[in-house]
This record gives structure tokens, sequence and C-alpha cells, in this order.
């Protein structure tokens, strides 16, 4: 890790020196366009990581509708206001987590509206969650198609993830 860090400073450097621009970011533009119904959360990750977004969907693995993402909270998914409306309350049945890494990199998912009845928290490092059918909020309701609001958090605030 140390010696790769390295060589790629040297390297950045040995441009430098020869006048010539770093490419900045192009590298990392993000690709447009998820597939749709061929999505699965791994792929959803790979196409939007480090777009600051926090994902959900009706599906195990991605799949089914897309609920919604956002960069944002929602305190009431049921709502007409914020990215979650109507009848995405207590549909989500996969998660993906895209968001940038530091301070509040991590999504706690709530049981009710208003960040109430217990939540569960899907971190950075973690990416995604492919199926709540096998999790529990921190109050041990069931996590699948009950979530109905959401914020980020850092990850020490969490006090159960889901897997
Ligand atoms: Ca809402
Ligand atoms: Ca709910």
């Amino acid at each position: 890790m140390f010696q790769h860090r390295t060589g790629v400073a040297a390297a950045a450097f040995g441009l430098a020196a020869l006048g010539l621009a770093l490419p900045g970011t192009a590298a990392q533009a993000a690709t447009a366009g998820t597939a749709g119904a061929q999505a699965t959360c791994s792929s959803v990750w790979t196409s939007h990581r480090g777009d600051g977004n926090v994902w959900a969907f009706s599906g195990s693995n991605c799949s089914g509708d897309e609920l919604g993402h956002t960069p944002s909270w929602d305190s009431n998914w049921s709502n007409s206001a914020g990215p979650f409306t109507g009848s995405d309350n207590d549909r989500a049945t996969s998660l993906v987590n895209t968001g940038t890494q530091g301070g509040r990199d991590t999504v706690a998912f709530y049981l009710g509206s208003g960040y109430e009845g217990g939540h569960g928290c899907v971190t950075f490092g973690e990416k995604y969650v492919t199926d709540l059918s096998d999790d529990t909020f921190t109050t041990g309701v069931a996590a699948n198609n009950a979530i109905s609001s959401h914020q980020w958090v850092t990850e020490n605030a969490c006090s159960k993830f889901f897997h």
C-alpha cells in the first residue's frame, strides 16, 4: 500500500515536473444510466459509487422498482415531500450506499416516520444490502418492507447494521 501510493505520487511529480496537466477526474465520471430491471446491487454500486446517494429498491438484489435515490434525507417516506413518497413507504427490500467516505457516510433507516421505531444502518464500507428479509431493526421488528424514514449519520451513531 505505502509503496503503491509512493509510486503514484512519484508519477504525479514527474508529470508536474514536465509541465503536463494531470488528467483530473475525467476517469471518475459516472457511467450514465443503470440498466433498469437488469441491475443488481453490485452493478448499481459499481456504476454510481462515490456519487453521494443512497438507493432503495422494492425487490431483492436491487430488482423490482427503484423507489428512489438521493444524497439527502427523508423523515417520511409516505408523504408527498422529499425523495421518497407515497407507495415507497414500507416497500424497500434492498439498499445501496454510494456515498462519499468520511463523516456522515452511513445511512440509518427507521421503522417509522420521524426516525422512530428502531433503526438499522448501511455503512459506506458495506456498500449494499441485497435482501432485508433476514434483517431486523434495533427494536427487533422485521426490516423488510417496513422502512419509513432515513438519514445520513456517522457510523458510530448506529447500534445495528443490516447485513
Ligand atoms: Ca417523503
Ligand atoms: Ca414503516
